[in-house]
């Protein structure tokens, strides 16, 4: 996990735990979830995506990757989502969410490497089945994104969203197979576990992934072959740090 100081002064200057983030992406609600679960105080810098604040070239001093989150806690800078839990974990009082005996923590980092993978998967399903309808991307704003200096993956995805031809059902398709497996993957975690994806106790691994299955269930994607995610997401979701980090949250 890297952990710099930030190259951009403003975040540089920083003092305290800031998380820059938005509202919907599945990534910043990870982050989220685990400061609430933690009890760790912060403060939020909402970066308006649709807007195409990442792509701003203050905003890419901070993350040159052009996503969400970024977390800087004492001008120092935390990024990749996945990498920012284990660190709010290991640098933070409160529950610990990462279990201590090496077996368990070997399948839980596995887990959340599942979890990261899932990340472009989770994205092209996210487009065609909950953002068509609302976000028209065209090709000017392509180009745009291109001119403002995002990375190459970030255009190339929009460009194909925005065509919607064979490319962007070949991403589509490969995305259902890919999530359908990582999933199958789950079910069979939870029939050794019973409740938790982390072990006996909630921890890193579900906070990684509730927010990939919550996103799949706005999405309507057909989880009925998943009897125990489904119990294990109603449980997830049902708990006060997932509430005031997603379902309640509103950004300030
Ligand atoms: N691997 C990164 C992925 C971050 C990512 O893809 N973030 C999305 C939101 S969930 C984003 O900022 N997308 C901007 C875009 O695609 O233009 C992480 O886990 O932090």
């Amino acid at each position: 996990m890297a952990v710099y100081p930030s190259r951009s002064a403003e975040a540089a200057a920083l003092k305290g735990v800031h998380l820059y983030h938005f509202v919907m992406s599945n990534c910043s609600q990870r982050v989220r979830i685990a400061l609430e679960a933690k009890g760790v105080p912060w403060e939020s810098h909402h970066v308006d995506l649709p807007g195409g604040a990442h792509l701003t070239p203050g905003y890419l001093e901070i993350n040159p990757n052009g996503v969400v989150p970024s977390l800087v806690h004492d001008g120092k800078v935390v990024l990749e989502s996945n990498d920012i839990i284990a660190y709010i974990d290991a640098t933070f009082d409160g529950p610990q969410l990462m279990p201590s005996g090496d077996d368990d923590r070997t399948v839980v980092q596995g887990l959340i490497e599942l979890a990261s993978g899932a990340q472009a998967s989770i994205k092209a399903l996210s487009h065609e089945l909950l953002f068509k309808r609302v976000r028209k991307v065209s090709a000017a704003d392509v180009d745009g994104m291109a001119t403002a200096g995002a990375p190459a993956s970030l255009v190339d995805f929009m460009r194909d969203y925005s065509e919607d031809g064979a490319a962007w059902a070949d991403r589509v398709a490969r995305a259902r197979a890919d999530m359908d497996e990582r999933l199958g993957q789950l079910e069979g975690r939870l029939m050794l576990t019973g409740r938790w994806l982390s072990g006996p106790a909630f921890g890193l691994a579900d906070i990684s992934w509730v927010v990939n299955v919550f996103r799949l269930q706005q999405c309507g994607y057909d989880l009925d072959a998943y009897s125990r995610l489904n119990v294990w997401c109603r449980a997830v979701t049902a708990m006060p740090a997932f509430k005031r980090a997603v379902s309640e949250y509103r950004p300030t």
